[in-house]
């Protein structure tokens, strides 16, 4: 038995194992908040694993080309080995180069394959393309990619990553907040997740730590949001109407004098305009406590009382990522920092706003990202670009022109795509558009460990080794430790590093960027490098010594003054890069904008389809669609923590019991549920954590679309439900958190669950 250190953004553990394989993933002593994500010891050797190079038959024997057929149930792929299948794909990017430019290649492969830093998929992808002439790439996220357009109009650049980067931190909190108002949940398993890792699982023991001196109010339509420990008071609000309670808290702090003329006077500007919008005089319209309960079904009275609270002392407002990923989502991060300035506790410790407490488990630990080593990705002489969430537009709609943040992208014809490392049936919406959208492409390249429903749509898959089975070096923003993370098992089958593929394919189609080293060497050279331009910490042994250690200790010190606090209650000496040099609460460069769905301050407008809406007839509840508590996204799905929760081998659905009895369910009952979009099969879990009129689903069930006469998808991947519609003409991100839907009992045969066996394989 052999015990070697494993890092993945769910955090680093011990791998115990052996000839047979992984035995047993285990976390450090010490790590007491550890992830119940145990899904590798079953997920990683599953039969689901890529373990040799395959080609979509219909391909194989057609040649490229747009084809409808392509991610059909049960089509077949044709195993070649690697000679056969790295000339395929390099004949095929040969050919699109040449006939089409590299501009119509898509290399964007959005998504969180492996934490490590040398075979991080997409740097790796990234490094590839650039060097044979570039590609179309994609900008943004899919986590907060509304704010991120939207906060540099209102705070500048600089101040807008400090929101990230260098926000009130936990121990801020704990020493200074009397009061912290979550929109959103602090949930405990959300801070299990750092992009790239964290040596010891800290998010979540700082939260319950600060709680201990800082009063907490979780405004969500989800009691059990708030982690245990943070002994939250609950206060009810239907997703997607936040805005309205904010607006409605201004409106209490304005009316009865409660709000820092002052600070708002020196610090922002807009405010006056601001409080003639919550007070009716430019629409008509008071954004009263009764206005606002009416729209989000938050009791009156518990919005003014709270009004009065957080003037009453240090109140921090936080706004977690998930409010921005639904339609119009710019306008809860603005209304929050609007009424947080109101507060005119921005700047103050302890106080003001942040965006993502809760969120992420990097998020405010409050010590400084201090620079990793990072492997090179080259320059991409392709200025063609999207915003990552508009991939279907891209396919379905070449030559149009995009509306994205006050200018506009012409989309490119794109014939090739290749994804390395993130899986579209997991993070995007509307799967039948999606499905439409990758059916006109000539191919689509796929790298993967695992047979995703991505590699299921693909015409030639390459088998990856996983990160369990190479070896690699991880940290997270703000960590404490640089961990190597060697590699504890073999690659099943032929599964090859990342690394070795890309060069194999640079050898035949010529590369300037440097694919020479194997995996050992590149490590060696990433961290002498890192050593030796003097971004590591003083005394960083050499590498061998580093590699036979473990690990280097990071000089992240904490920081105690989050620059954008710090700075902003001085503009004079300190003005933020916005064209005022302070807080826009009325943004001049989204008036000069002119958009018809972004007004230059924070505005309510009701959505398009939500419970108060003609669609409501016909699909009655809110459906939230947040992260899984029990794996990372769509990873590891198959394995044992995350089928430990399945209902009936499906997805489960909460239900308020209210809304179970109504429709005569129970617990363990199988349901249909239907959107305006498509419809899936799910296990009804009964619970009373959730308004009435809301259920929940988490993301990540793998696409399971075997028996299209009974749901598009029967496992339960919420994705099916979802609207492929931009956030708003700003920031074109995805709005998947929350869905209108109908939920209607399943009494039929119960089709199995496919979507974790691999396709029909043959030999070639
Ligand atoms: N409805 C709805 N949809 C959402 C969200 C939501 O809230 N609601 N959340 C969104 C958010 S915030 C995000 S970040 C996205 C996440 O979307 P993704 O990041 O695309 O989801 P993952 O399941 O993590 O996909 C990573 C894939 O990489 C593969 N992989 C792992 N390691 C490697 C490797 O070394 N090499 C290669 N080639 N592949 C590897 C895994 O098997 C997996 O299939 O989902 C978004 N989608
Ligand atoms: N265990 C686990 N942790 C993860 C991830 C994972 O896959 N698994 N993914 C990571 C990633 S990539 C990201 S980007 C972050 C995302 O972090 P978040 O976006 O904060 O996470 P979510 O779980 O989608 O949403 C948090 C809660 O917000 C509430 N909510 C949703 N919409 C609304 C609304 O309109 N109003 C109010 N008041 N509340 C609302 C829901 O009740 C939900 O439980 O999570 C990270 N953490
Ligand atoms: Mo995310």
């Amino acid at each position: 038995m052999r015990t070697t250190e494993t890092s993945a953004h769910w955090g680093s553990y011990l791998v115990d194992s052996d000839e047979s394989g992984v035995v047993a993933v285990r976390p450090h002593d010490g790590d007491e908040s550890a992830a119940a994500m145990g899904n590798v010891v079953d997920g990683v050797r599953h039969g689901s694993r890529v373990t040799r190079p395959a080609v979509r038959r219909a391909w194989l024997e057609g040649g490229p080309g747009p084809d409808d057929d392509r991610g059909r149930a049960g089509a077949e792929y044709v195993e070649v080995e690697w000679d056969t299948a790295l000339d395929l794909v390099a004949g095929e990017l040969a050919r699109v180069r040449s006939a089409h430019g590299n501009e119509a290649i898509f290399g964007g492969s959005y998504g969180w394959g492996s934490a490590g830093r040398l075979h991080h998929p997409q740097s790796q992808v990234h490094g590839f393309l650039n060097g044979i002439g570039g590609y179309v790439r994609s900008v943004n996220d899919y986590s907060r990619g509304a704010s991120i357009v939207l906060l540099p109009h209102l705070v500048g650049a600089p101040a807008a990553a400090d929101v990230r980067q260098r926000p009130v931190s936990w121990t801020q909190v704990e020493e200074h907040t009397d009061l912290l108002v979550t929109f959103g949940g602090v949930r405990r398993s959300n801070g299990w997740v750092v992009p790239g890792g964290q040596t010891r699982h800290v998010g979540g023991a700082l939260a319950r730590s600060a709680a201990r001196t800082t009063r907490v109010v979780s405004l969500s339509a989800q009691r059990d949001d708030a982690m245990d420990g943070l002994d939250a008071e609950w206060v009810g609000v239907m997703p997607g109407t936040d805005t309205a309670v904010m607006l409605a808290l201004i409106h209490v702090l304005v009316v009865d004098g409660l709000a820092d003329e002052e600070f708002l006077a020196r610090c922002t500007v807009g405010a006056d305009r601001v409080r003639a919008y919550v007070l009716g005089e430019t629409d008509g319209v008071p954004k009263t406590p009764a206005w606002a309960s009416a729209i989000s079904r938050t009791p009156a009275e518990r919005i003014r009382a709270l009004a009065h609270e957080m003037a009453a002392g240090r109140t921090l407002v936080n706004v977690v990522y998930a409010l921005q990923r639904g339609e119009r989502g710019e306008q809860p991060v603005f209304a929050g920092l609007t009424l947080a300035a109101f507060l005119g506790q921005v700047g103050l410790p302890g106080g003001g706003f942040t965006h993502g407490l809760g969120s992420m488990g990097d998020y405010g630990v409050g010590r400084v990202a201090v620079p990793l080593p990072t492997f090179g990705q080259g320059a991409n002489p392709v200025p063609d670009h999207i915003p990552c969430a508009r991939i279907a537009d891209l396919l379905l709609t070449p030559g149009a022109d995009l509306p994205y943040d006050g200018g506009s992208l012409r989309l490119p014809a794109v014939r090739l795509a290749y994804w390395a490392g993130g899986n579209p049936f997991h993070h995007h919406q509307d799967l039948r558009r999606l499905r439409r959208a990758l059916a006109r492409l000539d191919t689509l390249v796929v790298h993967e460990t695992h047979w995703t429903a991505t590699a299921k749509h693909a015409d030639v898959v390459l088998p990856v080794a996983a990160s369990l089975e190479r070896d690699d070096v991880a940290a997270g923003n703000g960590d404490t430790r640089l961990r190597a993370s060697p590699r504890a098992v073999p690659p099943p089958g032929e599964a090859r590093e990342e690394l070795w593929i890309f060069g194999r394919l640079a050898e035949r189609l010529g590369s300037s960027h440097d694919h020479g080293l194997d995996a050992r060497a590149w490590l060696e050279r990433l961290y002498e490098d890192w050593r030796s331009t003097g971004r590591a910490p003083a005394g960083a042994p050499a590498f061998a010594e580093f590699w036979e250690t473990g690990g280097v200790d990071l000089d992240a010190p904490p920081y105690d003054d989050p620059v954008f606090t710090a700075f902003v209650r001085d503009p004079e000496a300190h003005p933020l890069q916005t064209p005022s040099g302070r807080i826009e609460l009325w943004s001049s460069s989204l008036e000069a904008a002119g958009l018809a769905d972004v007004a230059p301050h924070a505005e309510w407008r009701e959505p398009r389809r939500w419970w108060g809406s003609a669609d409501a007839a016909t699909y009655d509840l809110h459906l939230l669609c947040n992260q899984p508590t029990h794996r990372l996204h769509s990873q590891l799905d198959m394995g044992a923590a995350s089928r430990s929760t399945k209902v009936a081998g499906r997805e489960p659905i909460r239900l308020h019991p209210a809304d179970a009895a109504a429709r005569g369910l129970a617990d363990g009952d199988v349901v249909r549920v239907v959107s305006a979009h498509g419809s899936l099969l799910a296990g009804v879990h009964v619970s009373d954590a959730l308004l009435p009129g809301v259920a929940q689903m988490h993301t990540g069930a793998w696409y399971d679309p075997s028996a299209p006469e009974v749901a598009d998808c029967v496992h339960g991947n919420v994705n099916v439900l979802t609207p492929d519609e931009p956030t708003s003409t700003l920031s074109q991100a995805t709005s998947g958190a929350h869905v209108l839907v109908r939920v209607e009992r399943y009494d039929g045969p119960l089709p199995p669950v496919t979507a974790h066996e691999p396709p029909p394989l043959t030999r070639g």
